[in-house]
């Protein structure tokens, strides 16, 4: 069952570049992402020309060359409504043509990723009509959102009313989403660093400078993911089968209204040949790391693995509550089920009980994966948890403090967004966040 993508916004479309170089290595991947010519089953898509012609420069010959789609000669001012409401017709029904087109060349279409960012006006606004229309052209298609969540602070003064306006959207037409928080994916970032210094045998100081850590490094990480939850999985007659996304759908989503889930992969690689660059950039923060990793395989190469998957989990949920676990799906590429008991285990423990399910994470093996240079190792996790509530209240607490003293709102009216309508969606959010609530109290209540 093939996915299609589509990816939207600046954020989007710098997931794609990583995302599709992944999958060109992924030799499981060519038959299910790729069709007969060798060209990505994808959409591009920005109200920013420049963004559009560098991201599918740097795609050529992965892309269709008709993949790539310019929606207006400006961007959308980081304002959700521009995005939503102001883009022309013609540029609408052109995305959806190229869309129809094609979804009628795959052969068995499962379903739909939308890449884009929640906080600009692009990648939420044009994102959030996307959802819409695709849920009403193909209501029966699985739908799912790959959403960027912005730094508390510093990306821009509108993007608290863009992320809660958009996240309504998603709620209301995705069947899942799958969230990445870009302050946790520098947290990642930095742990690994971290890490790979220790493994290196050299001591950490605080005197020594943290890591850099660019967009592309944290785009990595989200591909990387995307990658490992969405790519096919290897199976025991040697055939790639498919991800399928309707399972992922219904294992991570315990009640339909619960559906915001977090994605995390961590790999490693075996075979004659180092991974090539790009890759061993997104299996690890540095090439120590790589180095460390690829001395210990394949003893204790899980438990490493696992470890580094757990550390990337956030705890808590608010304050100084622990974080509890709805649902997960764990994909494990390049290992069997009985040499990765204590690594299985390990994450198990760290996720915890779930109130609403007898085991809270789906297991799924494909021991003879093959990688893009020899076996790959990969342990990939997609989990449904209450920690999402933590950053959502600070979203639209923010939202509300802005709403209340009138800021930035005419920006949104002139848009056809009144204040109404915006305090319309918060209040949405802020259900989303109740029934997480709910769900942790449930748990509280059972253990
Ligand atoms: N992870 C990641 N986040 C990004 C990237 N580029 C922008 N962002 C984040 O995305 C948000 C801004 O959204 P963009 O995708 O740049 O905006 P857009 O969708 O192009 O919308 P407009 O430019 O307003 O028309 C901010 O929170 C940025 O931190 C990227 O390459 N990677
Ligand atoms: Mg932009």
């Amino acid at each position: 069952m093939a996915t299609a993508f589509v990816h939207i916004g600046q954020a989007g479309l710098q997931i794609a570049e990583p995302l599709w170089s992944l999958a060109r290595e992924h030799p499981s991947a060519r038959s299910w992402l790729f069709d007969e010519h060798g060209r990505a089953h994808c959409l591009l898509a920005d109200c920013e020309p420049r963004v559009v012609r560098s991201v599918s420069r740097s795609l050529r010959g992965v892309a269709r060359d008709d993949a790539a789609h310019v929606l207006s000669a400006h961007g959308s001012a980081n304002n959700w409504a521009m995005g939503f409401t102001a883009l022309a017709p013609d540029s609408l029904d052109a995305l959806a043509d190229s869309f129809r087109r094609m979804v009628e060349r795959m052969d068995w279409w499962a379903g739909t990723v939308v890449a884009h960012s929640l906080a600009g006006g692009t990648g939420s606004g044009v994102g959030s009509r996307l959802l819409l229309e695709l849920r009403d052209t193909y209501p029966r298609q699985w739908l799912v959102s790959a959403a960027v969540l912005p730094f508390d602070t510093g990306d821009s003064a509108l993007q608290n009313y863009n992320a809660a306006l958009a996240l309504a959207h998603v709620q209301q037409y995705a069947d899942l989403a799958l969230l990445f928080e870009n302050a946790q994916l520098l947290c990642a970032h930095e742990k690994q660093h971290a890490h790979a210094e220790r493994s290196a045998g050299s001591q950490l100081s605080p005197a020594r400078p943290r890591p850099y850590a660019s967009m592309r490094d944290l785009n990595e990480q989200i591909a990387c993911a995307l990658g490992g939850a969405l790519f096919p999985l290897d199976g025991d007659s040697g055939h790639p089968r498919a991800a399928d996304l309707g399972e992922l759908v219904s294992t991570v989503t315990p009640l339909p209204r619960l559906k915001l889930a977090g994605a995390q992969t961590v790999r490693a690689h075996t075979g004659a040949r180092a991974p090539s660059a790009q890759l061993r950039r997104a299996d690890s923060a540095s090439a120590a790391t790589a180095r460390a990793l690829s001395r210990k395989l394949p003893a204790g190469s899980w438990d490493a693995l696992s470890a580094q998957l757990c550390s990337r989990l956030p705890r808590f949920h608010s304050g100084t509550e622990r974080a509890v676990t709805l649902s997960a799906s764990a994909l494990v590429r390049g290992g069997a089920s009985v040499e990765l008991r204590s690594a299985c285990t390990r994450l198990e423990r760290t996720l915890g009980a779930s109130p609403l399910s007898p085991f809270s994470v789906d297991w799924r093996f494909a021991p003879s994966q093959k990688g893009a240079r020899g076996v790959e190792q990969s342990f990939s996790l997609v989990s449904n948890r209450t920690s999402i509530g933590a950053w959502l209240s600070r979203t639209l607490r923010r939202a509300g403090a802005q709403l209340d003293a009138g800021a930035y709102v005419h920006h949104y009216a002139r848009y056809g967004c009144s204040e109404e309508a915006m305090r319309g969606y918060v209040d949405e959010c802020w259900d989303i966040v109740a029934d997480y609530k709910d769900a942790a109290s449930a748990s509280a209540s059972n253990y």
